[in-house]
């Protein structure tokens, strides 16, 4: 008798620690801020796996907005809501529901209320529902949980920016499809819309072309890379792969998913031996040519004095917007040494026949590549799409419809946006994060060079501060690089972006008088936990580094 009620006690006390124990707290003071968060007097919401994750009857986009919150959650504390399509008002109490409000203004706006009897995410669209169930996932705890308390508060978040960017070169290295989509997920996690997806280049060119498919099958492997910053020791091993349409089908609707639109680069007209070696008829030479196995910048470029380069280029765009519905696809544009054409009969007689002269500091050459990328950009436009280039291409008198990326500095940007273009803002300095990210460089992975620590991508403003107030509406928001001549692996991207995605996350999202670094890293280690719970690498050491 004494033995049985030891032992009901013993497993009543066990019962009560199962049920005490394993609970977390929420806490909204999540990466990047929501511009509010304020308090409601009144009870916690007891977050259970007997809550359910309600939608709009009918409403597709929120079916998957909810359905993702369900598995976000389960990935964060291991419970496991259940998804009800409803349109009763009622369904609400003691569950989490998904509204559309057509009253709220931002299309990417969230508004999330939390009380006693239940919680409402609600956004004018799907995509500002997902924002907000971004900020409730990040708030949890990163632990299994049997009940997780949501403190009663109003929490509300629109993003300065439109265009909040990061771009994977997958040309210098070849990644897989789950690489990509993992670095979507990580987007997600931090609020990002755009991926600029670097899809060729003179190392590697990594989407199937069905009418050109010597692009995918010889312009895709290179024989052998460089060791480090162009030693002459090369590693002897073959290296490549490239995406299948299906394949890149197939990521771009895992991004929309995510309200992440994919702005493919196909970069033109240098930047091409990958298609050069392919088709070797492309180029001023006639070649042979060889995918690199160097990095920096070959003179060997596209000849645009011949009609059968542009008929390629057109064939090559058609394709690809057929795979990218997007409204942009970017033509690259940089680093277009004209040597070549300056030597060549075809692109000389090109440039007699336009008519063109140098003007001031603009060559002839420069000019045709103006007059080159005119073609590609009305080609273009016809199919209702808009080109992005480099910030070159304001050295060569293209149209305002281009929209430029400021890479050379902030400058060409400011410049850009003066002469009407709009522009994306992805200085070199603090913003390739190809770059290190600390000055105390020996026992980081070798990377390009520099130094973009994570405080100065915090403390970057994308907007000039002299930029005239009817120009600002130009700069339509800021994207990080990720150039992979040294990132041999995805824990190595990984490490790369994280956490500096966080630090641009808040340029991105929230208004530069709302920023505070310290806050911010004092928000940053509840983050840093959900990166380890997911198994992503990042630098540890930027959470504690003075720099
Ligand atoms: C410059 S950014 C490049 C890339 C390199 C990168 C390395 C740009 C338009 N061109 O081709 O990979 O620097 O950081």
């Amino acid at each position: 008798m004494r033995i049985r009620r030891f032992l009901a006690c013993v497993v009543t006390a066990l019962v009560a620690l199962a049920a005490t124990a394993i609970t977390g707290r929420a806490d909204y003071w999540v990466i990047p801020l929501p511009n509010s968060i304020n308090g409601i007097k009144g009870a916690d919401f007891k977050l259970t796996d007997q809550c359910l994750v309600n939608y709009p009857t009918g409403n597709r986009d929120m079916e998957r907005n909810a359905v993702m919150l369900s598995q976000y959650i389960q990935e964060m504390t291991g419970m496991h809501l259940s998804t009800r399509p409803t349109l009763n008002s009622r369904d609400k109490a003691g569950n989490i529901s998904l509204l559309i409000d057509a009253t709220m203004s931002g299309d990417e706006a969230y508004n999330i209320l939390v009380t006693a009897k239940g919680v409402e995410i609600s956004g004018r669209t799907p995509a500002g529902v997902f924002y907000g169930l971004q900020v409730l996932r990040k708030s949890l705890p990163a632990v299994e949980a049997q009940t997780v308390a949501l403190p009663s508060a109003q929490v509300t978040g629109n993003p300065r920016f439109g265009y909040r960017g990061m771009h994977l070169d997958c040309s210098r290295h070849f990644f897989g499809v789950e690489t990509v989509k993992r670095y979507l997920d990580i987007m997600a996690l931090h609020g990002m819309n755009r991926l600029h997806w670097h899809l060729t280049d003179d190392q590697g060119w990594r989407v199937e072309i069905k009418k050109y498919p010597r692009l995918a099958e010889v312009g895709g492997w290179r024989n052998s890379t460089t060791l480090g910053h162009n030693s002459p020791v090369n590693d002897g091993i073959r290296h490549g792969g490239y995406y299948t349409q299906e394949e890149i089908r197939d990521i771009v609707r895992y991004a929309a998913d995510r309200y992440i639109t994919i702005i493919p680069e196909i970069d033109m007209p240098g930047h091409m031996l990958g298609a050069l070696a392919a088709y070797p008829q492309l180029g001023c030479t006639g070649g042979p040519y060889e995918v690199w196995g160097l990095w920096g910048v070959t003179d060997d470029i596209l000849c645009v004095g011949k009609d059968e380069t542009l008929t390629f280029v057109k064939d090559v765009l058609d394709e690809v917007i057929q795979l990218f519905p997007g409204e942009y696809i970017h033509i690259g544009g940089d680093e277009s040494p004209r040597v070549r054409w300056e030597q060549c009969p075809l692109c000389q007689q090109r440039i007699q026949q336009l008519g063109i002269r140098a003007k001031g500091k603009q060559s002839a050459e420069a000019l045709l590549q103006g007059w080159f990328t005119t073609q590609v950009q009305q080609y273009l436009a016809e199919h209702g799409r808009r080109i992005i280039g480099w910030d070159e291409l304001l050295g060569c008198d293209v149209d305002t419809t281009a929209t430029i990326m400021s890479w050379r500095g902030a400058e060409p940007g400011a410049q850009g946006a003066t002469l009407g273009h709009d522009v994306i803002m992805t200085p070199v300095g603090p913003l390739y994060f190809d770059y290190y990210q600390t000055s105390d460089t020996w026992s980081e992975p070798t990377s390009f060079g520099g130094c973009n620590t994570l405080k100065k991508v915090y403390d970057f403003e994308p907007v000039a501060a002299d930029l005239p107030a009817d120009k600002r509406h130009h700069i339509l928001g800021a994207q990080a690089n990720v150039w992979t001549e040294y990132i041999t692996c995805e824990p190595q991207i990984q490490y790369q972006i994280l956490p500096r995605m966080a630090a641009l996350a808040e340029v991105q999202w929230i208004q530069p008088e709302d920023k505070d670094y310290q806050d911010f890293k004092a928000r940053l280690p509840h983050l840093a936990d959900i990166y380890k719970h997911y198994g992503w690498t990042y630098r540890a050491k930027s959470l504690v580094d003075e720099e």
